[in-house]
């Protein structure tokens, strides 16, 4: 019966990390897939994640199963982490998923189920795997204005022109924060107007959070997320701790749904136990528990607080050291996107050609569309990229 099937379009990000490998090339520079790493190009797994395994280690007596939607203090600490005090826990349904993608997958799923004729908003662009999983599962897609190439910043304008087009029933699905892949964020005032046109249509938000601690800190990276999940009658979020804890191997995520009226999340709580259970019975649960551990004990969690703000802020310097020296070298402002983006990730604008150019000229291996992951370089090869980028003609 397989004979049925045909090969699929590689994941791209994912070819780019083996073309980088089989790359001989030394000083060859990796601003490929999205993953954190130290001056030094390690990835580390963070202190306090270090410390809270062994403890589990040394205490856990048991791998029995723990139930459908993961480890109740889990969910607690991470809609703690994401919502603060913003909200009632009552007004709150969480499960536990395998990483922020299984998040975004039943999310898509749950909507699906609450409306067959459902519709998504998405960026243009968005991350590739959001439109590979609602291509999967048939459903509708609606690109809307996000990225202004020109300036590198996001076309307000035009997100809210399109974004007013959607109707009761349809999902608007946003990036909490760090958008993926263009860096490129709304700020607090273009939320508040975003908020606006939501409440306007009858859309339903949905938040992308796969990045909390990267941009401007934990607190100010969850303010669009809390703004929209106080401010509209239902809110969809996606979180993954991939990123902001290094567990990326271990899948840890949750999705949640808010809700003002408390009366619906009884059937949405029930409704997240059913999509874990139709889809993999139980979520993974070790990354799960060393985020909770991390979470609660106040010393590790003052550690891993400390770890991140360091990566962050390490970012945010390269960006800097970036922006000056192609201000310097390319004697224009025309980079200055790059000091202003959050996250790990700016879209430089370089078309597909330069971008080849890049890796063949430069061993500079950046996704196609030019995004490029700023955690990637350090002090020593920010120079060398900028001249690249330089001698390529971006
Ligand atoms: N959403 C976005 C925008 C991402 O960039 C990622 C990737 O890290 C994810 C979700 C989910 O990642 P993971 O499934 O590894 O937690
Ligand atoms: O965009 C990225 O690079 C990260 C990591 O199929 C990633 O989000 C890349 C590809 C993929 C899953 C995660």
């Amino acid at each position: 019966m397989f004979e049925t099937l045909r090969t699929q379009p590689p994941d791209k990000i994912i070819e780019l990390m083996k073309l980088y490998a089989d790359d001989p090339r030394e000083g060859k520079i990796d601003l490929g897939v999205g993953v954190y790493k130290n001056p030094d190009g390690v990835t580390p797994v963070m202190r306090a994640i270090k410390t809270a395994e062994k403890r589990l280690w040394e205490d856990q007596t048991t791998k029995a199963y723990v139930g459908l939607i993961g480890d109740p203090a889990f969910n607690d600490a991470m809609v703690a982490l994401v919502m603060g005090d913003a909200i009632e826990r009552a007004q709150v349904a969480s499960a536990a998923t395998p990483g922020g993608t299984g998040a975004v997958r039943q999310a898509f799923e749950l909507a699906r189920m609450a409306n067959p004729d459902l519709r998504v908003f998405v960026s243009d662009p968005t991350w590739p795997n959001h439109l590979s999983i609602l291509k999967h599962l048939k459903i509708e897609t609606v690109p809307y204005r996000y990225f202004d190439n020109a300036t590198g910043t996001v076309d307000v304008p035009g997100m809210l022109a399109d974004l007013e087009q959607a109707k009761p029933g349809d999902i608007v699905l946003l990036h909490g924060c760090c958008h993926n892949p263009t860096g490129a964020n709304p700020g607090a005032g273009h939320w508040r107007e975003i908020v606006a046109v939501l409440k306007q249509s009858g859309a339903t938000p949905m938040i992308d959070l796969a990045y909390q601690g990267f941009g401007d800190g934990l607190e100010a990276d969850a303010a669009p997320t809390r703004l929209v999940a106080t401010s509209l009658p239902e809110t969809l979020i996606a979180v993954s701790c991939s990123k902001n804890f290094g567990v990326y191997r271990e899948r840890t995520g949750a999705l949640m749904a808010v809700a003002q009226d408390t009366d619906r999340v009884a059937a949405l709580q029930d409704n997240l136990a059913y999509l874990n259970r139709q889809n993999y019975s139980f979520p993974p649960d070790h990354g799960a528990r060393a985020v909770t551990m991390v979470l609660t004990d106040p010393e590790l969690r003052a550690d891993w607080e400390a770890e991140l703000e360091d990566m962050r802020t390490g970012m945010l310097r390269l960006r800097e050291q970036l922006a000056a020296e192609l201000r310097a070298r390319s004697g224009s402002d025309r980079f200055g996107f790059i000091a202003e983006h959050r996250g790990m990730f700016s879209r430089l604008g370089a078309t597909p050609d330069q971008v080849q150019r890049l890796r063949d000229d430069h061993g500079v291996y950046m996704v196609g569309d030019s995004r490029m992951n700023i955690a990637g370089l350090n002090e020593k090869t920010v120079p060398l990229l900028a001249e690249a980028i330089v001698k390529a003609g971006v």
